[in-house]
């Protein structure tokens, strides 16, 4: 592989980005359904494996990685495991799952509340969607990774929230969840069209709660196709 670009792992194939874009057209599929499902009273646990259920009978090849579903105060663990807890009226519930087609992953997050929804949480939420979408605006061939998390960063730590931005802004994605390029501070990595990536910013906040929104794109020469559809206003269930 003598001269072979080190960053050539990272832009995949017409068909690998195919299969990616399946598997996220099949997490947004599957979050319009669990959107019917969450509600106070069901455990954490039973949402995470009817999301898993979903994903496997319409099409997925086992899981991207284990669902995450945790609620109320757990919600501000960032790999968080679900539990027997049970979902209540004020909760917010983050939800981060992936199918897996043709041996591709795919990878969204999104932040719902239950029954209603303070002000405080409104406003982290529209923090976390802000830094998001402000990310997302600047993904384009020739793009350093680094600033990538940057843009994403300045409005959380602006906000008053950057000690509880606890993650990378995200990463690449392929027959592995997580591959390069990781959009971080330190990463060197420069964007290239057909590169997949994540975008996924987080606030976590100790016995609060916490809020990540996640969409899988593709880079191209002239911005990003994103490929996840599901909502990102605050859904109120
Ligand atoms: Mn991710």
């Amino acid at each position: 592989m003598k001269g072979k670009n080190p960053q050539s792992g990272m832009i995949k194939s017409p068909k690998a980005l195919l299969a990616i874009a399946k598997a996220e057209a099949l997490g947004d599929a599957c979050f319009r359904y669990i959107l019917t499902r969450i509600k106070p009273g069901v455990t954490e646990n039973s949402i995470a494996a009817e999301i898993e259920k979903f994903l496997r009978d319409n099409g997925s090849q086992g899981l991207a990685f284990p669902t995450i579903c945790v609620s109320g105060v757990a919600s501000n663990e960032p790999h968080g495991v679900p539990s027997d807890k049970v979902i209540e009226k004020g909760d917010f519930v983050v939800l981060d799952f992936g199918a897996r087609i043709d041996g591709y992953c795919g990878d969204m997050t999104r932040t719902v509340a239950v029954g209603e929804v303070s002000s405080i949480q409104e406003n982290v939420y529209d923090i976390v969607l802000r830094a998001q979408e402000a990310a997302i605006a600047v993904l384009r061939e020739g793009v350093g990774c680094d600033f990538v998390d940057y843009t994403a960063r300045e409005i959380i730590t602006k906000a008053g929230y950057g000690p509880y931005f606890l993650h990378g802004t995200g990463h690449g994605v392929g027959k592995k969840v997580h591959e390069s390029p990781r959009f971080n501070a330190m990463s060197g990595h420069v964007l290239a069209e057909d590169m997949p990536v994540t975008v996924e910013p987080g606030i976590y906040l100790p016995d609060k709660f916490g809020v990540r929104i996640e969409d899988l794109l593709i880079v191209t020469k002239f911005g990003a196709v994103n490929l996840t559809q599901s909502e990102k206003r605050l859904i109120v269930l």
